[in-house]
């Protein structure tokens, strides 16, 4: 049977500081990363460059330039990537966040989250009004076309490279590659809710590409508390004012559970 992992006492001791102001937070707002992700199987998109995908250039082929090169090689990764996804569950991470949802309804809270992620977990974890910052792998649209023409493909394996429309024109990833613009009624929606928290978190993300690596600084700027989760230090952390620096799956649960046993109307 393999090791439990065990939050270490530092850990505790912050989350024990912790529980009681994000029992009080009413507007919480959650930024996530691909480290959510990383323990279902999803490689980050770090680790990309350095593991499973090694043999390909990531930064490259997550631009409208690689794609137009070699579109054929750009779906090839993509594929690969859906096929793993496909494989691969919601966390406890992503779970806790669900429940956290969910217990604020009670006490007139909401909870919004905001996430770098592709690969629908928050959403098969049963997250509700999803803010998905740079798109979704389940979904395609038509080279040169908007996000408001995207619809869902989930052919796994797709049947050739690039897949294409009714028509015979090339579709590509529902997904935002670097140089591009994100939604803009997506980004603003994001922006309003971190200016609105109370709280604020940022999960399992490098807090390296912009704009979205903004939100977290925008929401404490506003007066929100930020609390950061991530095993390694990141350029967000100096301005938080929690850190755990722990795998998400291990603290998001904890500290989730702490928030149950005071939040009025939520027994254990
Ligand atoms: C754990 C864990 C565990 C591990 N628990 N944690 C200079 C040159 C070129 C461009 C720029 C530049 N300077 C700025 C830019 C802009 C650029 C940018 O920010 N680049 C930076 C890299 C410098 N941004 C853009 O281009 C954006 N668009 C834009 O700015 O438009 C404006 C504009 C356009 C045109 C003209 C003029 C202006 C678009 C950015 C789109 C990003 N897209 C990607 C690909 C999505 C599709 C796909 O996946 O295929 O999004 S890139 C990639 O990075 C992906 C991710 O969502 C995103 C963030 O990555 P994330 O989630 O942080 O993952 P990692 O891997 O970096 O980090 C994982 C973290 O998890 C680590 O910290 C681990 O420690 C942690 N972790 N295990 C908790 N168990």
């Amino acid at each position: 049977m393999g090791q439990q992992r065990q939050l270490s006492a530092e850990t505790r001791a912050v989350i024990e500081e912790l529980v009681p102001e994000a029992a009080k937070a009413r507007r919480v707002f959650i930024f996530t990363g691909a480290g959510v992700s990383a323990e279902s199987g999803i490689p980050t998109f770090r680790d990309a460059q350095t593991g499973l995908w090694a043999k390909y250039d990531p930064v490259m082929l997550a631009s409208i330039d690689g794609f137009r090169k070699d579109p054929a090689n750009v779906w090839k990764w993509y594929d690969e990537r859906r096929q793993t996804m496909s494989q691969c569950m919601p966390n406890a991470g992503h779970t806790a966040i669900t429940e956290w949802q969910r217990m604020l309804a009670p006490v007139q809270g909401r909870l919004d989250l905001a996430t770098q992620n592709i690969d629908d977990l928050h959403r098969i974890a049963g997250t509700e009004q999803l803010i998905e910052l740079h798109g979704n792998i389940w979904e395609v649209r038509p080279l040169g076309a908007g996000f408001a023409d995207a619809f869902r493909l989930m052919d796994c394996p797709l049947s050739e490279h690039p897949p294409r429309a009714a028509d015979g024109s090339t579709l590509r990833p529902n997904v935002v590659w670097f140089g591009e613009m994100l939604d803009e009624s997506v980004l603003n929606h994001a922006f309003h809710c971190a200016m609105k928290a109370d709280l604020a978190l940022s999960i399992g993300t490098s807090s390296l590409v912009y704009p979205a690596a903004a939100l977290p600084f925008v929401a404490r700027e506003h007066g929100a508390t930020l609390v950061e989760i991530n095993p390694e230090r990141t350029e967000l952390t100096a301005a938080a004012d929690y850190v755990l620096q722990e795998p998400s799956a291990l603290a998001l649960p904890a500290l989730v559970e702490g928030i149950r046993s005071i939040l009025p109307g939520n027994p254990a």
